[in-house]
């Protein structure tokens, strides 16, 4: 053993302290890289290798688990630490993150670093929570969000996007060079946590691999020096060339799997209607990637969250996790998505999502953890716990069997001999109840083993194993983690409530067994090294086993459901394993005190396995005692009650005086080519056109024509009076890889004029307010897809041959911001958006006093403000929640001057997140209500509500 010097330590307590101190945030943006840069000079500095079996870092093997996240769908920074600490708390090792150019950029050359676009703080986050990054900064991201990331002036510059054309070239070069520093000074060469760096995304529909080469020659041009990777979509074949290899071909290539489907309106109908979602090994030099591996879904088809989330619940993860698994030998995985978050202001794309993201994930879009969750962290302490012998294996001889409704699919390490046996049914959508006998021979010898698996399910078996100090030659249980905790082996192994289970362990002589009181009726019996422990899977069992030539061994068997209330965390005095809380953050060592931080749901029981006697949860210490187990038990306290205001002292104001014929527009835009909002670097929510014409007295009909994508409307006045609304044009879709044409009348609306409107010779006013839903994506890198217009696009009046001259107003000051702190998605044209009524310091003292009720057509506003006094040290996520009311109208909420999201009466989205932080939990905070009504409309007023109440969370 080699041992560090005295001043080594020192030196080493020395430089922990600088860190500390340069973790804090920094106070302004621009010191920002300059610091960064002085953290580095003290961190360590690794070396990221790989081979055809996995990453390495510094030579050692790593088993790389991602959950994918995006901190612009989380507008709070302080809670991404929520949110990793959950996703490390699981067992994921890192964080697969997409860095969104548009998010960053409202104008060419243009870029913002700040605030809740601060990704210093965000990588910096991920490197104090001790998660590795994969950093995928596009140029291109596809995610369901507003231009698939490309940034909306992008439609003004000429060129095909994702290609090498020159003038695409220069505007994500410029991105690159923004994003890349962050990401370059972050990497694990240099002391960070950025390991590995994803070049595009899904660059399958087009194939210039030209550039793919520039894209990698600019990353490396940037200091990017570790792996750069590709998210290949669906399967290799759709690639025309091997991209391991030649021109743009990358370090690591991965392939996406989206197994399930994105169908949830049947959520227990499909199983694997896309494949069987085994990760294609594209590479004999690299390891095999899963890239992006179904973890969720979007609701495409509006059916709510929670049918995508048991479209993808925990069977579903069991049978496509663990046969990937096995069957493909990957070794890198990230799952899409860990936490999905909010589409909040003008964020979505049109096409596929709304407001919400919460994408059916394991985490919900109000961070509460579910039995996905749970799912995911059995599967990731597993991995974590076997990352040795698991990174690396080779197909190998399973074991056989004579029931033919189920197959097993073997792994082994080649140097241990550890076998990876997968156990599925033959048929993978079969829902039969299924046993069998495994005739398995390990390196410990030949062993029978009775198997079962009930409906759909699949299970990881292992043999020939070293469990810490224990040899396990096999078990029909599996594994969910071990660990060395004082001078012992605690190992916790489980099964599915009520079925038989059979682990034998390896000795150099009869071992003393003691079975304590508790549920399983397990029995034991020693034969020539074999201790044979036979089992039901119930609650959770407790055997300790001594002697027999190694160290004591505390054996926990529980079911899935007791499994899954263990924490682990690793302290610098060894492992911790906990139960009791709703959640395990971190835990440390200090003066004898195990210091635990800690989510509570409700008081309760604690068990804890670890270092120490004493033991403190968030700070207070709290009174334990030894048990039979050899662990400490005691009692944790819970959340004290919350309560939420109800929303009272409303007043509103109606607008849309542009529609009335007097109204000055001469400060707006003169539109000589009505095609593109953007063009006039208006890029995001409503845009008002007003169009003069003099009348001829002989007008019937206006015919207009506007595209504002999907979901999206636009609404029309003559002179002040309202004509009518319609819905505004979508994307034609004319199927992938093809060049769509455009739509010769794409949202048509047709309004006739009342009679004694307009006058002959008299001046008259057009008025139109078009909503823009967010910009198309660009998934096919069809030129056309995501430039198509937005805006009023086309309009005449029959009876008239007159001109009309056009102005046009969208978003105050355009692409030059005027409220940089929320960004380019926060706000649209309104009147009330230009006029910041939607801000908390406007003084709406003027205003009618008035709760949301009987609306008119048009724009109608309501503001009221609420204190909150939420506990404090307690997370208590709230929404706000939208009863359905009556007519057409659409509401776009903001708090505290955010915009968060749009009620559409009708759809299924009623609850809005509110993420502290940007809410004030103990404050006054303002809420604003943009109501657009399509035709005589009543609402009722929305009410806060509360999601959950745990004690602990993290400062937001
Ligand atoms: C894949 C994308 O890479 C990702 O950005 C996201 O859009 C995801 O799908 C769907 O939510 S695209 C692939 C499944 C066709």
């Amino acid at each position: 053993m080699r041992r560090r010097s005295r001043t080594m330590l020192a030196l080493a307590a020395a430089l922990a302290l600088i860190s500390t101190a340069l973790h804090a945030p920094p106070a302004k943006a621009s010191n920002q890289l300059h610091q960064v840069h002085q953290l580095h000079q003290v961190h360590q500095v690794h070396q990221v290798t790989y081979d055809k079996y996995s990453l390495k870092i510094d030579g050692k093997r790593v088993l790389l688990r991602a959950g994918e996240f995006h901190y612009f769908r989380l507008p709070s920074p302080g809670l991404w630490r929520d949110v990793l600490e959950k996703y490390k708390a699981e067992g994921f090792n890192a964080v697969s993150i997409y860095f969104h150019w548009g998010y960053h950029s409202p104008k060419p050359g243009v870029y913002d670093f700040t605030g809740v676009r601060d990704v210093d703080r965000l990588l910096r986050t991920a490197e104090e929570v001790g998660l590795y990054v994969i950093a995928r900064p596009g140029p291109y991201i596809n995610a369901e969000t507003t231009g698939g990331g490309l940034p909306a002036w992008l439609k003004n510059v000429p060129g095909r996007a994702r290609s090498s054309d020159p003038g695409y070239t220069a505007a994500y070069q410029d991105w690159l060079g923004h994003i890349d520093p962050y990401l370059a000074e972050h990497q694990v060469t240099r002391g960070g946590s950025v390991v590995l760096y994803n070049a595009e995304n899904e660059y399958a529909a087009n194939t210039d691999r030209q550039y793919m080469a520039d894209l990698q020659a600019k990353a490396r041009a940037d200091g990017i020096d570790v792996p750069i990777t590709h998210n290949q979509c669906c399967d290799a074949a759709s690639w025309t060339t091997d991209w391991s290899t030649g021109l743009g071909a990358v370090d690591i290539a991965g392939v996406d799997d989206y197994p399930q489907s994105f169908e949830c309106r049947e959520p227990d109908t499909p199983w694997g209607p896309w494949g069987e979602g085994v990760t294609e090994r594209l590479s004999d030099k690299s390891p095999v990637f899963a890239a992006e591996y179904q973890a969720g879904s979007i609701d495409a088809q509006g059916v709510g969250f929670d049918k995508c989330r048991q479209l993808t619940g925990v069977k579903y993860m069991k049978y496509f996790y663990k046969n990937n698994l096995i069957q493909s030998g990957a070794t890198l995985f990230s799952y899409y998505m860990g936490f999905g978050g909010t589409n909040w202001g003008w964020l979505p794309q049109p096409n596929d999502v709304g407001t919400s993201y919460d994408y059916g994930s394991q985490i919900t879009e109000n961070r509460q953890l579910t039995d996905k969750y749970d799912e995911f962290k059995r599967q990731n302490y597993f991995l974590g716990a076997a990352a040795g012998p698991l990174t690396e294996t080779d197909p190998a001889t399973a074991p056989a069997h004579d029931n033919s409704a189920l197959q097993t699919v073997a792994r082994a390490n080649p140097s241990s001999g550890t076998q990876f046996v997968l156990l599925r049914h033959t048929d993978r959508a079969a829902t039969t109840d299924d046993s069998t006998t495994l005739d398995w021979t390990t390196r410990d010898g030949r062993y029978t083993l009775p198997v079962r698996l009930n409906g759909r399910d699949a299970k990881v078996l292992v043999g020939g194993y070293d469990m810490g100090g224990q040899r396990l030659a096999v078990s029909s249980s599996e594994i969910m983690t071990h660990a060395e905790i004082g001078g012992r082996d605690v190992a916790l192994l489980y099964g599915r409530d009520g079925e038989a289970g059979r682990t034998v362990l390896r000795y150099s002589g009869a071992p003393t067994v003691k079975v304590l009181p508790g549920d399983g009726g397990v029995r034991a019996s020693y034969a020539n090294g074999d201790l044979t422990l036979d089992y039901t899977h119930r609650g959770l069992a407790r055997v300790q086993i001594s002697g027999g030539g190694r160290r004591p061994l505390l054996l926990l068997l529980g079911t899935d459901e007791e499994a899954a209330k263990f924490w682990r965390a690793d302290t610098s005095a060894g492992p911790v394993l906990v139960r009791g809380t709703s959640l395990l953050r971190s835990a440390q060592m200090r003066g004898g005190t195990l210091d635990l931080r800690a989510d509570t749901a409700a008081a309760g029981d604690i068990e804890v396995f670890g270092p120490g006697r004493k033991v403190a949860v968030n700070d207070t210490a709290i009174p334990v005692h030894g048990t039979a187990s050899g662990s400490l038990a005691g009692r944790v306290p819970g959340p004290r009650p919350a309560t939420v205001p109800a929303l009272t002292g409303w007043r509103t104001h109606s607008e849309a005086p542009e529609a009335a014929t007097a109204f000055d527009d001469s400060s707006w835009t003169v539109a000589d080519h009505t095609t593109h909002a953007d063009d006039y670097g208006f890029h995001n929510g409503h845009v008002w056109y007003r169009g003069r014409f003099t009348a001829t007295g002989a007008e019937t009909t206006v015919k207009t024509n506007a595209i504002t994508g999907k979901n999206g409307i636009y609404q029309v006045w003559l002179n002040g009076r309202y004509l009518g609304s319609a819905a505004g044009g979508v994307q034609a879709d004319a199927g992938e890889g093809t060049t769509t044409p455009p739509n010769p009348d794409p949202g048509p609306g047709s309004f006739s004029i009342p009679s004694g409107l307009l006058k002959k010779g008299e001046p008259a006013v057009l008025s139109v307010l078009v909503e823009n839903m967010g910009h198309n994506d660009d998934w096919t890198a069809e030129e056309i897809r995501h430039k198509q217009p937005r805006g009023l696009v086309g309009a005449s009046i029959t009876g008239s041959a007159g001109q009309i001259s056009w102005r046009i107003q969208g978003a105050k000051g355009g692409e030059d911001l005027t409220d940089k702190a929320r960004g380019p998605f926060n706000n649209g044209g309104l009147y009330g958006e230009r006029t910041g009524w939607h801000l908390p310091g406007f003084g709406d003292g003027g205003w009618k006093a008035s709760a949301p009720g009987s609306v008119t057509p048009g724009v109608n506003w309501y503001r009221t403000a609420f204190g909150l006094n939420l506990p404090k040290k307690q997370d208590v996520p709230l929404t706000l929640h939208f009863a359905k009311g009556d007519g057409k109208y659409r509401v776009l909420l903001f708090v505290n001057g955010w915009n968060l999201g749009q009620y559409i009466n009708g759809e299924v989205q009623q609850d809005f997140a509110l993420p502290a932080g940007l809410l004030k939990e103990r404050g006054r905070n303002t809420l604003a209500l943009a109501v657009v009504a399509e035709n005589d409309a009543k609402l009722s007023p929305p009410s806060l509500r509360i999601v959950a109440n745990h004690l602990g969370g993290v400062s937001p």
